[in-house]
């Protein structure tokens, strides 16, 4: 193989991060639970601190994986990964308060790029945070200034908005601001669906229901939404990366289109809208926004899973990822991570044969796509 390759889901909760979650006690936080005060445990996901559960199935412990940089180049070095796109780890800057949001997403972007510039030049670049708990004119200052940042090649974010979703007509400033800097929006999930879906035996199945459906189904949920409201009429050149290859949206895209289709309410909606992009023969397709807006990681774990990726926006727009920190070996000692054999088993029985498209996804797609220069 003669393409590097690149890693786009990659995370960092950086040191001053990690200070931000020491100092607080509701989630998200950081912090020890008896009878275990040695190592602390990060707790991010709603519902995960409920005392009814046992101290070892709240969060996730926490160890330098998830803020020393000399960890993530060792990890890239253990799994043959030689370009990582570092991005803050969820929830980013989400539960700031809006003065805090500003100075701490330009303390926290400049880290990151100065950890790209300094630790490993040439072998780490970086997705930026967001402060949209803050104004829109310093959330669109914010995009100005990351696009003068050497190391930054996009931004990444969730799916809440300025708090009501990502169809949210307040968000148009922002993807102006982002489609006309170009930069690309990494889309990922944090607040899967409302805890009560995963049922009175939800504390016994560990972290499963709410990583493997919550968050692929928030990610669907929050893009069909976009699509929906017409975000990609408006802003025909904004592009996204969604995280876990689109959740299930290469799966579902023939049903939601095919429930626009049918929707009398929504059809009379818009074609009375009075906005000509709306007009029903004029709104884009899944089908067509999956192929020229939407990128998609290959985290997806599965040959098949990533085949419906590919066969949805094509084997150019799929890029290699891991997820690291997350999903770590259960057994201490082990090197080589089970997560990242299988996305790398998977990509290979998509599209081995087919050496350029398996370069393309392992680390051409990202290189040509985010301008990375190897050194
Ligand atoms: O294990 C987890 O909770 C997570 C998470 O919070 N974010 C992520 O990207 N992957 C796994």
């Amino acid at each position: 193989m003669t393409t590097p390759v690149v890693d786009v889901h990659t995370h960092v909760y950086p040191p001053a991060y990690m200070d931000l979650l020491r100092s607080r006690s509701s989630v998200p936080y950081v912090r020890t639970f008896p009878p275990d005060t040695s190592s602390s445990r990060l707790i991010i996901l709603p519902g995960e601190d409920d005392p009814s559960r046992p101290s070892t199935a709240r969060g996730r412990p926490v160890g330098p994986a998830y803020y020393d940089i000399k960890e993530k180049i060792a990890f890239m070095d253990a799994h043959k990964i030689d370009i990582s796109v570092i991005s803050l780890a969820n929830p980013w800057l989400d539960f700031l308060s809006a003065d805090e949001a500003g100075p701490a997403a330009q303390r926290i972007n400049d880290d990151m790029n100065a950890v790209c510039a300094q630790n490993a030049p040439g072998r780490l670049y970086a997705f930026g945070a967001l402060p949209l708990s803050a104004s829109t004119e310093v959330v669109v200052a914010e995009i100005a200034r990351l696009k003068q940042l050497p190391y930054m090649r996009g931004i990444i974010m969730g799916t809440s908005g300025l708090g009501s979703g990502l169809d949210d007509p307040a968000l148009d400033p922002i993807y102006a601001a982002l489609q006309a800097q170009r930069l690309l929006v990494f889309l990922h999930p944090h607040y899967g669906l409302p805890v009560s879906v995963y049922g009175p035996r939800a504390g016994d199945y560990g972290h499963v229901l709410p990583l493997a459906l919550g968050f692929p189904l928030e990610t669907t949920v929050a893009v069909t939404r976009m699509l929906l409201s017409g975000v990609w009429d408006r802003f025909p050149d904004l592009q996204v990366l969604l995280a876990h290859s689109g959740g299930t949206l290469p799966f579902l895209a023939g049903r939601i289109e095919s429930c626009i289709a049918h929707d009398a309410h929504l059809m009379k909606k818009q074609a009375n809208s009075g906005d000509a992009n709306k007009a029903p023969r004029r709104r884009r397709s899944v089908w067509d926004v999956l192929s020229k807006n939407v990128y998609l990681d290959a985290v997806v774990y599965s040959e098949i899973g990533l085949r419906a990726a590919i066969e949805a926006s094509g084997a150019d727009r799929v890029m290699f990822g891991t997820d690291h920190p997350f999903f770590p070996p259960l057994e201490e000692g082990e090197t080589e991570w089970l997560s990242v054999r299988t996305n790398y088993q998977a990509i290979h029985a998509a599209v081995g044969r087919e050496q350029d498209l398996a370069e393309g996804v392992l680390g051409g797609n990202a290189i040509r796509v985010l301008g990375l220069k190897h050194a």
